[in-house]
């Protein structure tokens, strides 16, 4: 407890003396199927599962553009693609955006602090420039995907980055903890971005390989050896979706089985972080004041329809896992309604009763975490355009329902699930797997019209040109309309010309 003296600007729209903490766990690429209590993934997640009996966990979250950097900037920013203008990894969301967390909470008098993974700075994500932290003070940041031996960045202990010989999420669990002892009696905003289960490379990832690239030793899924022996079946004789494509056991063409020991492994060694974190809190009388969420940025494919990794608009890509705990304040819940990641930061500011910019495009789902009167979205979005810089795009764009997900897509390796006019349904309930693909005068046209005429008019409002200048164009634009231009407007173009060079080189 704090006099309200201590830190006047704290006291929220109510006059309460006392703000809830925020503790904001994400993860990278952890689908929504592979969290223990939803039932789906053979995986083991008792921490999670203990959070989410004293949560609201959603079933039905949506990554808004299931790539990294695009996405992180849509959960940080409250913002859709269009308006945020982190159009693809390694393209810079505006730093001044005046709706981001860690901006929002410091200027309501909280301690802000991030660890981890960030991957919203552009081509130079090492953040050496405080006015691009998006308003975090404490800044412990990894960098790229080293999990036996990441390489950081905290300017309060090195002005060069620096390795550190220990699996990423113990050791940034461990610093997040020391973090929260830090700051006392103080509300305080964190968030803790793990970088796994993404796949890594360098030290413990010689014998691996991401399955569905070109066979290259030294990259892929790991985990700690502990973690992995969890999860030894014969995954290639034993799907664990029907709508995976087998494709037997060689390692250098299996699409999935020789990953889910390190994908897998990496969650439950998440999850045994995660359960850190909560007894922390717990131990030192803060778990009643702070809300948790746990999320992550996208899912992964899994060998589901062939694929691996995500920037595809299949539930395994899409969907993330998203659950809200408040001990005492939120009546746990499984919550089936749809939800986006955009929503968790005026969410976050409602539960914490501080005012939403008006700019925010996300939705405050407080009202219904809390009991009150709410008036439930129908409709959940989603988007991708590229996956980095200079990558091909790939775009489409989807809404969702608790029944249906329609679809639009441009050029896409997908493609076949597709009528030739570039859109298709799915029926989410019947068809939960994805293996049926409606088209036209298959019973379901009028759905299909209806679901035509909810996107196009979403896309109109934002302004997203998508149908025009994406959507049947032979020549794609290299990036995409944007409301908000990013900040460094020669920033992109500097790093295709690089790339270019790189590429001429080979
Ligand atoms: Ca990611």
């Amino acid at each position: 407890m704090c006099g309200a003296g201590l830190f006047a600007p704290a006291l929220n729209a109510a006059g309460q003396d006392t703000q809830p903490n925020i503790l904001f766990i994400m993860a990278d690429q952890w689908r929504k199927q592979a969290v223990g209590f939803m039932g789906e993934d053979p995986v083991q997640t008792p921490n999670l599962d203990a959070l989410a009996q004293m949560a609201v966990a959603f079933d039905n979250a949506f990554s808004n553009n299931p790539v990294s950097g695009p996405n992180r900037a849509c959960m940080l920013t409250g913002k859709y693609t269009i308006n945020n203008g982190a159009w693809a990894n390694n393209v810079p969301a505006d730093p001044q955006d005046e709706s981001s967390l860690g901006r929002l909470f410091k200027q309501a008098g909280y301690q802000t602090g991030y660890v981890g993974k960030w991957h919203i700075n552009g081509v130079e994500d090492m953040v050496t420039d405080p006015t691009r932290r998006h308003g975090f003070d404490f800044w412990f940041q990894s960098i790229a995907h080293n999990h036996f031996r990441g390489n950081y960045y905290a300017p309060h202990i090195s002005d060069k980055r620096f390795s550190v010989e220990k699996w990423g999420p113990e050791y940034e669990t461990e610093t997040a903890i020391e973090y929260l002892k830090s700051v006392g009696d103080k509300p305080f905003c964190l968030v803790v971005s793990y970088a796994p289960p993404h796949t890594g490379g360098g030290p413990g990832f010689e014998d691996r390989y991401q399955p569905g690239k070109p066979y290259r030793l030294g990259y892929g899924y790991a985990a700690p050896a502990q973690y992995e022996k969890l999860y030894q079946d014969d995954y290639a004789e034993h799907l664990i979706r029907p709508n995976i494509l087998p494709t037997g056991n060689d390692p250098r063409t299996n699409c999935y089985a020789h990953a889910v020991p390190g994908y897998f492994g990496a969650i439950t060694s998440i999850d045994e972080q995660v359960g850190r974190l909560v007894e922390y809190l717990r131990q030192s009388g803060k778990l009643e004041n702070t809300i948790i969420v746990f999320t992550a940025d996208h899912g992964e494919m899994m060998g589901s329809h062939g694929l691996m990794t995500k920037g595809v608009p299949f539930e395994e890509s899409v969907g993330v896992p998203m659950i809200i705990a408040w001990k005492g304040k939120i009546a746990p819940a499984r919550q089936h309604c749809v939800i986006n990641s955009i929503d968790l930061l005026p969410t976050l500011l409602g539960l914490a009763q501080l005012q939403i910019p008006a700019s925010t495009d996300g939705t405050n789902y407080a009202p219904l975490l809390l009991g009150e009167k709410f008036n439930t979205p129908k409709y959940a979005f989603a988007e991708f355009n590229f996956g980095g810089v200079g990558e091909a795009c790939r775009p489409w764009r989807a809404v969702f329902s608790e029944d249906f997900v329609y679809i639009l897509a441009g050029e896409c390796k997908f493609k076949q699930a597709f009528a030739p006019e570039g859109y298709v349904l799915f029926d989410r309930k019947k068809d939960p797997y994805q293996m049926h693909p409606i088209t036209r005068s298959m019973g379901y046209d009028e759905v299909i019209d209806r679901y035509h005429a909810i996107l196009k008019a979403h896309l109109e409002e934002l302004g997203d040109q998508f149908l025009t200048t994406m959507w049947h164009t032979p020549t794609l634009p290299s990036k995409p309309t944007l409301n908000k231009e990013n900040v460094d407007p020669n920033w992109n173009d500097d790093f295709l010309q690089r790339k270019q060079k790189r590429d001429n080189r080979k």
